[in-house]
C-alpha cells in the first residue's frame, strides 16, 4: 500500500489492483473540426493537457498499473446515439454528420481515435462509450471485475461532463477514484474548478484530487 498525498486526504493505493482511465482523449474532442469545436468550444484548453496526460501514461506503465482508454462515440448506423442526444440544440454539425476528421462521432473514423501522443499500447484496454459514463452500456465493469482492479485514477476530457460522470458511477460501484488534477480539463476553466472541489468535498463523497508530480513521488 502506498500513501499519495491528496485532497481532502491522503489516498491509499495498491498498484495491483489499480487501473489508470484515461477518458475520450479523442480528435474529436480535441482537434479544430470535431465535436468539441462544433458545441462552440475553443479546443485549445483541451490540447494543452496532453504533455501531463503522456507522463502520467508513462509512470502508470513503468508501475505496471492496468491502463484503460475511453473513446465517446457511436455506431455507424447511430441505433446506439438517442435522438434526444443527436438533435439537441444547434451545432454546425451534428453526430454522425461528414467533418474534416469523417463522421462526427461515429467509431472508426479519424476523429473518433486517441490523439497520436496518447495512442493505446497492444494490450490496453479501450472502451467505446455511447454516453457520458464509461459504465453506461459497455463491458468496462466486467473487464476490472476480472482484472480484479479496486481503485481507479481518473484523467481526460472533460472534468465535469465525462470524467465526473464516470467518476460517479464507479464511485456508487464501489471503486476507490483518484482525479489527477493536471491531467484533466474542461472548455471552462470554472466548471473544472467546480468538479474538483465537489469531487473532494464533504470527505471525498466522490473521491479524492491529487497531481501528476504527487503520483510521480509516491509511485516511483
Ligand atoms: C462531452 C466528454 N463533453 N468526453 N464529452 O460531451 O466530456
Amino acid at each position: 500500500m502506498i500513501a499519495v498525498a491528496a485532497k481532502p486526504f491522503a489516498f491509499r493505493l495498491e498498484p495491483r489492483s489499480t487501473a489508470l482511465v484515461v477518458i475520450d482523449m479523442q480528435r474529436d474532442f480535441i482537434e479544430p473540426g470535431g465535436f468539441g469545436e462544433t458545441l462552440g468550444n475553443d479546443v485549445r484548453r483541451l490540447q494543452a493537457v496532453i504533455p501531463a496526460v503522456k507522463k502520467l501514461l508513462e509512470i502508470c506503465r513503468k508501475s505496471g498499473l492496468t491502463v484503460v482508454h475511453t473513446r465517446e462515440s457511436h455506431r455507424p448506423d447511430l441505433s446506439d446515439c438517442p435522438p434526444s442526444k443527436r438533435l439537441r440544440a444547434n451545432p454546425k454539425l451534428r453526430i454522425g454528420d461528414a467533418g474534416p476528421m469523417g463522421r462526427i462521432l461515429v467509431r472508426g473514423e479519424p476523429g473518433s481515435e486517441i490523439v497520436p501522443a496518447l495512442a493505446p499500447l497492444p494490450g490496453e484496454v479501450v472502451i467505446d462509450k455511447p454516453g457520458k459514463g464509461a459504465f453506461y452500456a459497455t463491458d468496462l465493469a466486467e473487464i476490472l471485475r476480472l482484472k480484479g482492479v479496486r481503485q481507479l485514477l481518473f484523467a481526460g476530457v472533460t472534468t465535469e461532463v465525462c470524467v465526473q460522470t464516470t467518476m460517479r458511477e464507479a464511485n456508487d460501484r464501489g471503486y476507490e477514484c483518484l482525479l489527477i488534477e493536471d491531467a484533466t480539463e474542461s472548455y471552462f476553466a470554472e466548471f473544472k474548478q467546480a468538479a474538483l472541489e465537489m469531487i473532494r468535498a464533504q470527505g471525498a463523497i466522490v473521491g479524492w484530487t491529487a497531481t501528476v508530480a504527487q503520483l510521480a513521488e509516491a509511485l516511483v
